[in-house]
């Protein structure tokens, strides 16, 4: 088998940095050295899908499944409890607070109406929203929340372990929270092609040698169909609970749809890596039931009582997590970003 730290010595030396990479790192350390002075716990939250793209100037990308509503309302109960939180998110998923008036069905202008010349809340939701104001206010004016964000999985990744690597210090004070839905293929910079795939035979690049490498490109074009042939990505996590953050409380998450594989998966994760705890879930119920596997506690349901699963804008239940105003919110289902 590959050893996993060549897998990543290669992984990064072929996958070019983020544009903002340095911009992301230098925010970061500020906020990490800042919270971690201060004695304050502090957790890494990923958030919504990483994309492939499939070509270098991309228009074709494949994406993975998550509007970002776990993350989103996990940081603000982290906030809640005090954390200081890194939210490593999709571009234009779903964030916290925000993820109360936004991707619903609804505007967020029909919330507001005209009056005097002015823009004023409805009545119906001066409650709600001064709630949701208050806890983003107070958050903010403790500056205890970094936003960064990602598109590409590569992007992803390097944001990532930089992230990791400066929250290492802080040992078991440092929380790794990875609800973002992380692609387990890639098509690598060197089988990348630079422009737009063509359909039509006739303006096709050449179908070998991408980069000059004599391999062919990752997605091409043969005859009329669209052959994608994608390699592995370095599974991260390994490194992460190795190499990045050692002493760091890891939590990961387990996406499946096939109920009877589920806690196979996450077990199997959890002796794998020997990190703390896998929380796995189905796709179709995700918003209702997950179960937590960790080595302390072995295997937990955490389900929500029917009569609290609430029915949706598109018509599917959804969790409502407490009687509080940001919980409510979570009857309405985002659109997918
Ligand atoms: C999850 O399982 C998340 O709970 C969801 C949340 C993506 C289902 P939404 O954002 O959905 O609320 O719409 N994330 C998947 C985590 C994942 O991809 N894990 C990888 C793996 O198990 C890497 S740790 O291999």
């Amino acid at each position: 088998m590959a050893d996993p730290q060549q897998a990543e010595r290669d992984y990064f030396s072929n996958e070019p940095p983020p544009k903002d990479l340095q911009a992301n790192v230098t925010l970061a350390r500020e906020f990490i050295q800042r919270h971690g002075d201060a004695g304050r716990r502090l957790v890494l939250v990923t958030s919504g899908g990483t994309t492939v793209p499939l070509e270098t100037q991309t228009v074709r990308c494949i994406d993975n499944f998550s509007a970002g509503t776990r993350g989103a309302t996990s940081a603000e109960f982290f906030l809640r409890q005090g954390y200081a939180v890194v939210f490593l998110h999709r571009q234009f998923s779903l964030l916290p607070y925000s993820r109360h008036y936004s991707h619903n069905t609804r505007s967020f202008l029909d919330y507001m109406r005209e009056e005097d010349g002015r823009v004023v809340v409805d009545e119906q939701h001066q409650a709600d929203m001064l709630h949701v104001l208050r806890q983003y206010t107070n958050v903010k004016r403790e500056g205890r929340l970094l936003i960064l964000s990602f598109v590409t999985i590569t992007e992803y990744l390097w944001d990532l372990r930089e992230v990791a690597q400066l929250m290492r210090p802080l040992g078991p004070r440092a929380m790794f929270y990875l609800a973002a839905a992380v692609s387990d293929f890639f098509v690598p910079r060197d089988r990348m092609v630079e422009h737009k795939i063509q359909s039509n035979d006739e303006f096709s690049q050449a179908a070998d040698g991408a980069h000059g490498t004599g391999r062919p490109p990752a997605a091409r074009t043969e005859g009329r169909k669209l052959v994608i042939d994608l390699e592995p990505v370095p599974k991260f996590l390994k490194q992460l609970v190795d190499g990045w953050a050692p002493d760091g409380i890891i939590v990961s998450f387990k996406l499946e749809t096939d109920p009877s594989i589920l806690v196979k998966k996450a077990r199997y994760a959890l002796n794998k890596y020997s990190h703390h705890l896998v929380i796995g879930n189905l796709l179709s119920t995700r918003k209702w039931e997950v179960v937590f596997v960790s080595r302390l506690e072995g295997e937990k349901w955490i389900r929500v009582p029917e009569h609290r699963r609430t029915k949706s804008f598109s018509g599917v239940p959804s969790l409502v997590g407490s009687a509080d105003a940001s919980a409510r919110q979570d009857q309405s289902e985002p659109s997918q970003s």
